[in-house]
């Protein structure tokens, strides 16, 4: 016999919004870095995630959030970050995606420039609230730290392992920083003009205060990172440029950013545990 659809009685209710702190926070956890671990193994923890992306099965978030990360060349950290991050972001309750843009070539690395065409790119998928840009070689260590975007930008790195946990200097900015759609656009996202090491992140800085805004971080017991550790990369050596560029950013951040950020998409993969995005930014 039919039944007429009205009569269906598991018409799925309306979810509520996730409550202001997750119970499914742990704080600090202790991190493994196995080298035995493979893609197969992350893939296997996280089978509720399809395409990079998940959401709450019992509750509405509270915002969605587009993690991007830039990357070439560190396939042991991606599958760490894979490994922790996942979960991670599932005790926060949080809607989310992950994106990694990758630097096609062998051109001189530029993170900023990555991260620009990550916040367009995922614009395109969905009309996310909230941005984290990360590196890839940092784990954050306490579940306390929340991957949301706040009324001000935020960082989100106050201290890691190698720096004895202490802010590195007054105005540092590097590492993991969060920002709204709105915030981003605002400051027209990061230039596209350093390539190499250094001064990226504090041009970001520079931009903020700028329009007046005020950089806000977690405590400082919350706020730690593991950075896995690395030598600098062939590629990506010292942008000597920079102190120079640094200067000129009051006068030249709004042509430089997401508005002049041009670039060649070659691949989208919807891999399982991330949007892959590989893509041609050009060459100094
Ligand atoms: C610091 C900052 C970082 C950035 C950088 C200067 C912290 C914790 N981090 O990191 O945010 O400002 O200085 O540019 O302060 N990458 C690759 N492949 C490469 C090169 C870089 O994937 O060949 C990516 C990767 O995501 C990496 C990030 O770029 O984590 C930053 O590069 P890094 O880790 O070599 O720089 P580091 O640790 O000095
Ligand atoms: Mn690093």
């Amino acid at each position: 016999i039919l039944v007429k659809a009205s009569n269906r009685i598991d018409t799925p209710k309306p979810k509520e919004e996730c409550p202001q702190e997750s119970p499914l926070l742990r704080g600090a956890v202790k991190l493994t870095f196995e080298p035995s671990l493979t893609l197969k193994d992350v893939e296997e923890e996280n089978k509720e995630v399809t395409e990079g992306q998940y959401e709450p099965l019992d509750c509405t978030s509270r915002q969605s959030v587009a993690i991007l990360i830039p990357h070439r060349n560190r396939e042991r950290h991606l599958l760490y970050i894979l490994h922790h991050l996942h979960p991670f972001l599932q005790r926060q309750q949080l809607h989310y995606s992950i994106y990694i843009i990758q630097q096609a070539g062998d051109e001189t690395f530029n993170r900023a420039k990555l991260l620009n065409v990550g916040y367009l790119e995922a614009l395109k998928d969905y009309d996310w609230d909230c941005f984290i840009f990360h590196d890839v070689d940092l784990v954050p260590e306490n579940d306390h730290n929340l991957y949301v975007c706040d009324e001000q930008p935020k960082h989100l790195v106050v201290g890691r392992n190698a720096t004895g946990y202490k802010l590195r200097y007054k105005g540092y900015f590097g590492g993991v920083t969060a920002l709204t759609k709105d915030q981003f656009y605002q400051v027209n996202g990061f230039s596209n003009a350093y390539w190499g090491w250094g001064g990226e992140d504090d041009d970001l800085r520079i931009r903020v205060e700028l329009q007046k805004m005020k950089i806000v971080r977690p405590p400082s017991d919350v706020a730690r990172y593991t950075m896995v550790f690395h030598n600098r990369d062939s590629g990506n050596e010292i942008n000597k440029y920079r102190m120079e560029l640094l200067r000129k950013t009051q006068h030249v951040w709004r042509k430089d950013g997401i508005n002049s950020c041009s670039y060649k998409t070659l691949s989208i993969q919807r891999l399982p545990l991330y949007v892959n995005v590989t893509v041609d930014i050009g060459k100094p």
